[in-house]
């Protein structure tokens, strides 16, 4: 059994990416942007990581017109960013099946609990205040967010920071992921992976998990697997 379980937070706590993309969506068109990301279009920029990394990758794609600096994506996802607070604060987006369940019985077991994602504080807050109260993070010893380190997934480096927070090795904890770049990033950092599958990532190549569940609550009936 892990001595920790690190969680991912988009599309593996909840199935938050479809209130992202509306969030980007709002932003944009209040800063005047005729910019649309539809359900297709957002699924093939998921595979750049963070909000302002796909924001820029869309701009470039486009051939920079208009003109926007950096400054100007940097505010652009200040207003995304506000946008899914509201979203999320609505209630619209619980916790996806068994992860209440995992959560409850790894405690009930001793097993400690980490949070390794891409998103910023802000949001992992927005949604676990919502879906498990505003002390949920205490439950948490490490969450370590995309900004907090130089590198993004798939890169190594929040499962990295969040080994180096915890003291662990990476053979004692099984990250739980949902996506391609996730599964990349945790198996870098050398730590086994867990894999619920989600609405945007359902056909991600994910062969290289130790494991790939449809969602948590199949763990009720393999309490051996985690
Ligand atoms: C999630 C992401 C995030 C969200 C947007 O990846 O890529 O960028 O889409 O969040 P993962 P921000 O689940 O692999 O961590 O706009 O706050 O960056
Ligand atoms: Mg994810």
């Amino acid at each position: 059994r892990a001595a920790a379980l690190i969680f991912d937070v988009d599309g593996t706590l909840a199935e938050t990416e479809e209130l992202h993309r509306q969030a980007f969506n709002l932003a944009f068109a209040r800063h005047g942007l005729d910019w649309q990301w539809d359900r297709t279009v957002y699924k093939d920029l998921l595979r750049v990581t963070g909000g302002k990394e796909r924001m820029r990758a869309y701009h470039k794609r486009l051939g920079t017109a208009p003109p926007l600096s950096d400054m100007d994506l940097a505010g652009l996802h200040r207003i995304k960013t506000a946008y899914y607070a509201e979203l999320v604060e609505t209630g619209c987006c619980p916790l996806r099946p068994g992860v209440a369940d995992l959560l409850a019985a790894a405690r009930a077991r001793g097993q400690r609990l980490a949070i390794a994602t891409t998103t910023s504080h802000g949001n992992i807050d927005a949604l676990l205040s919502q879906a498990l109260g505003t002390t949920w993070a205490s439950d948490f010893e490490a969450i370590v967010a995309g900004d907090d380190v130089r590198h993004k997934k798939p890169a190594p480096d929040v499962y990295l920071e969040t080994l180096a927070r915890l003291k662990l090795d990476a053979a004692e904890c099984v990250a739980i992921e949902d996506s391609a770049n996730g599964l990349i990033a945790a198996s870098r950092a050398g730590i086994p992976v867990l894999i619920t599958r989600s609405m945007f990532f359902a056909d991600d190549d994910l062969a290289a998990a130790r494991v790939v569940l449809d969602d948590l609550s199949e763990l009720l009936d393999r309490p051996n697997k985690n």
